[in-house]
C-alpha cells in the first residue's frame, strides 16, 4: 500500500454510527495533543485530511478514513484531557472501549509525546492491549522538540511531522503488519 488515496468516511461515536464494513482497521491511540491527527495528515502529505489543534481535546469523535480502498485508518479522540466534562468522558470512554473491542482492529498506533512519561491512562491502555493481543507500534512523537543527545538516548521509534524519513519508515511498518 502506498498511502496514496485517502477518503473521509464518517465521524462516529455510537455503535449505530460505525461504518458497516469489515475491512481491516488501524487505530491511532494516545493522550490528547500527542499528535494523532497531525500524524494522519503527515502520512498523506496534507494539512487538512484530519483536523488538528494546539489545544488538547480537538478530536471528539471516531473519524474513519478509507486508505487505498483497502483498510480504514481510525483517528480516535485522545484520553486524559482534563477539561472534558465528566459525563462526556464517561460516554466517550464507553464507546471507545466498545470500538476497540468489537471492530476488526488489526493494528494500534500508540502515540506518546517523546518529552513525557507514560501516564496511568497510558499504562492502563497498554495493559489492556496486551491482554487482547493486538499488534501495536509505539511511536514517540514531536521528536523535533528533543536535542540530538536526548534523541540518541531513546531507542524507540521517533516521529516528527517535520521529517519525511519517519513517514516512510512508518508506512513500511504498517504494511508489514497488515499484509505480510
Ligand atoms: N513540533 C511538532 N509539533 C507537533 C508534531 N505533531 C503534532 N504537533 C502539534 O501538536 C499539537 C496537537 O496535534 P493534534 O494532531 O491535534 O493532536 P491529537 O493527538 O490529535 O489531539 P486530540 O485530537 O486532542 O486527541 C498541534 O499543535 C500540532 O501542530 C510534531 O511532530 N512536531
Ligand atoms: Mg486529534
Amino acid at each position: 500500500m502506498k498511502f496514496k488515496s485517502v477518503k473521509f468516511v464518517t465521524s462516529a461515536l455510537k455503535r449505530e454510527e460505525w461504518p458497516d464494513s469489515d475491512l481491516p482497521e488501524v487505530a491511532l491511540v494516545g493522550r490528547s495533543n500527542v499528535g494523532k491527527s497531525s500524524l494522519i495528515n503527515h502520512l498523506f502529505l496534507s494539512k487538512s485530511v484530519a483536523k488538528v489543534s494546539s489545544t488538547p481535546g480537538k478530536t471528539q469523535r471516531i473519524n474513519y478514513f478509507l486508505i487505498d480502498e483497502a483498510f480504514h485508518l481510525v483517528d480516535l479522540p485522545g484520553y486524559g484531557y482534563a477539561r472534558t466534562p465528566k459525563a462526556l468522558k464517561r460516554e466517550w470512554g464507553h464507546w471507545i472501549e466498545s470500538y476497540l473491542r468489537d471492530r476488526p482492529l488489526r493494528l494500534i498506533l500508540f502515540l506518546l509525546d517523546s518529552r513525557r512519561k507514560l501516564t496511568p491512562d497510558d499504562e492502563m491502555f497498554l495493559e489492556w492491549v496486551k491482554v487482547q493481543n493486538i499488534p501495536l507500534i509505539p511511536i514517540l512523537t514531536k521528536a523535533d522538540k528533543l536535542s540530538k543527545r536526548e534523541r540518541d538516548e531513546k531507542s524507540n521509534f521517533m516521529y516528527s511531522i517535520k521529517e519525511g524519513k519517519c513517514r516512510e519508515i512508518l508506512i513500511r511498518k504498517i504494511n508489514s503488519v497488515l499484509w505480510d
